[in-house]
């Protein structure tokens, strides 16, 4: 086989579906029921999953590519739920500052479509706007903004976006744990931090979030009929929100003492979903 460039694949679809039939036969499933992304903080999230049905490293699957940042993880596990169905965890995901293009970032999303995944649950590490939202606290994101000036979709595809965060899966999401707040999430495209102006107008067109992933995969999950659900992870504070400078390792620290929590919470969903 050809080694892949996501810059030139003519057909993601077909290497999703590829991908499907290895994930098949590594992991001995036919098909799956939910799946779901970890983003930077939820590496944790599934400590409280069971035993898994199987594993594979993402970069042995067609496709996918080993992770390249510290923190991020790069396994799909299959794991069976309390209520008999099917779910996949990918413990990370490709962003769109690495450079490979938009279909290998929404690859995973296609590739869990393939397998019959109805519902899809994308979580990330994000910085707030909100003071009031400590580091380590996950929001329910409501509604998006993508400011990557990208679109994993090809020509006059015009997908309905009004409910794309599904309000029924929020209202789940709320009563697995009441505390849990929604947000709307800005995705800019990194890998830089942004300046405190750039916060600034995130909030003034809306975000509370912001971040460097989940939007694209969120207008792929759609294209392809899910449902989904996103969970972000606030880190910490934006930009400019508070006196402290943006440090990866300070985010990497925040997702770790956050981990019980999220496994709990993660546990608690999958349960349900
Ligand atoms: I974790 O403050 C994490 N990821 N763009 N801004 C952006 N991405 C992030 C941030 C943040 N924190």
């Amino acid at each position: 086989m050809l080694p892949y460039s996501g810059h030139v694949n003519p057909d993601p679809y077909a290497l999703a579906t590829e991908a499907a039939e290895h994930v098949r036969t590594a992991l001995g499933i036919e098909s799956a029921d939910l799946a779901l992304v970890l983003g930077s903080g939820w590496k944790e999230a599934t400590d409280r999953l069971g035993d898994p049905i199987g594993r594979i490293d993402l970069a042995e699957l067609p496709g996918f590519h080993a992770p390249v940042v510290a923190g991020h993880g790069g396994e799909l596990i299959a794991f069976g739920t309390a209520a008999g169905k099917t779910a996949l965890v990918f413990t990370g995901r490709t962003h769109l500052y690495e450079g490979r293009g938009v279909d290998a970032v929404v690859h995973g999303v296609r590739t869990a479509a393939a397998l019959g995944v109805q519902t899809l649950v994308l979580t990330n590490g994000c910085g707030g706007l909100d003071p009031a939202i400590a580091p380590g606290t996950p929001v329910i994101i409501r509604d998006h903004l993508n400011l990557t000036g990208e679109t994993p979709l090809r020509g006059a595809t015009f997908i309905d976006m009004s409910t794309t965060w599904t309000p029924r899966l929020v209202e789940v999401a709320q009563s697995v744990d009441p505390t849990l707040t929604t947000g709307v999430y800005v995705q800019f495209r990194g890998p830089q931090y942004e300046t405190p102006a750039e916060v600034r107008m995130a909030g003034v067109i809306g975000g509370t979030l912001v971040g460097m992933s989940t939007t694209l995969e969120a207008i792929a999950a759609r294209e392809a009929g899910l449902d989904l659900l996103g969970l972000s992870l606030v880190t910490n504070a934006a930009a400019g929100v508070t006196d402290a400078p943006l440090d990866h390792h300070e985010v990497i620290e925040a997702g770790r003492a956050a981990g019980p929590r999220l496994a709990g919470l993660v546990a608690d969903l999958v349960a349900v979903l």
